[in-house]
């Protein structure tokens, strides 16, 4: 278990400090389940300096992020309060190792959703659905890493930023969206290119919450997987999202 708490104080510092590190397993030869007893001890370093878990995010869920980071399993992380940007807030560079954006949809959920759940029990559960911004940072140096390093390091989530929350009661399986930066447009997609239907994350993130002991609670967010590959950003950006009946939300990059 040595070695698990070990990794765990290695990513956690590295997010801290923003300081990328060496891959812990390039070869991929650890168990995902190690991989992910890292992740928990690294999030439960956070929860006891205070932050608060709020929800989940799905990777590797469009076949667009799969190719740009060469790996082809769904993964997921947690998310705590503090990395919550505020739509239209600034966030400072500084914090991060080597951030990039990707656009996202968000669900919120009105209750608990565990288990093996189909996608009508999934939207039963939804409380709204919003246009998102995920800001993905790996704690690897030159954002390189196996499928078991990506897991220890929490899916390389570091921020995310939700839009106004909309009524989920609407189609929303193939909205088209632009991710935008300093007003040009850099990635055009679809919510389609999310599992073929964003509400398949959802079903997926119940499954493997609920199989680690931390079933979706009512009020947790979870971001569904971006829907194209991510984008670097700079100090001075203005980066938005804009979705096709859900709307926009952005956030700006300090220094
Ligand atoms: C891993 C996280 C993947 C997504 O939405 O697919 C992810 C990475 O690309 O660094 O967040
Ligand atoms: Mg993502």
């Amino acid at each position: 278990m040595t070695y698990i708490t070990e990794f765990a104080t290695l990513l956690d510092d590295a997010a801290r400090n923003a300081k990328g590190v060496d891959q812990i397993d390039p070869g991929s030869k650890m168990a995902l389940a190690d991989a992910y007893a890292i992740q928990s001890a690294s999030i439960q370093k956070r929860v006891a300096r205070g932050e608060k878990r709020v929800g989940v995010k799905m990777g590797f869920t469009s076949r667009s992020k799969m190719v740009q980071m060469g790996l082809n399993d769904v993964i997921w992380g947690r998310l705590t309060d503090a990395m919550l940007v505020e739509e239209g807030a600034k966030t400072a560079f500084s914090k991060y190792v080597h951030p990039r954006a990707e656009p996202e949809i968000a669900f919120v959920l009105k209750k608990e959703l565990a288990g093996h759940v189909t996608a009508v029990e999934a939207l039963a559960a939804v409380e709204a659905i919003a246009p998102a911004i995920e800001i993905i940072d790996s704690r690897y140096k030159d954002f390189k890493f196996s499928l078991p390093d990506v897991i220890a390091d929490n899916a390389s989530s570091s921020g995310f930023v939700i839009g106004p929350w909309c009524d989920p009661r609407q189609d929303f399986s193939n909205l088209g969206l632009a991710l935008q930066i300093d007003g040009k447009v850099v990635q055009v997609g679809s919510t389609a290119a999310i599992l073929g239907h964003p509400l398949r994350s959802l079903v997926a993130a119940a499954r493997l919450s609920a199989e680690a002991g931390e079933p979706l609670q009512a009020g947790w967010v979870v971001m569904a997987g971006g829907a194209t590959a991510a984008e670097w950003i700079k100090p001075g950006n203005y980066v938005s999202v804009e979705m096709e009946k859900l709307g926009s939300c952005g956030f700006h990059v300090g220094e």
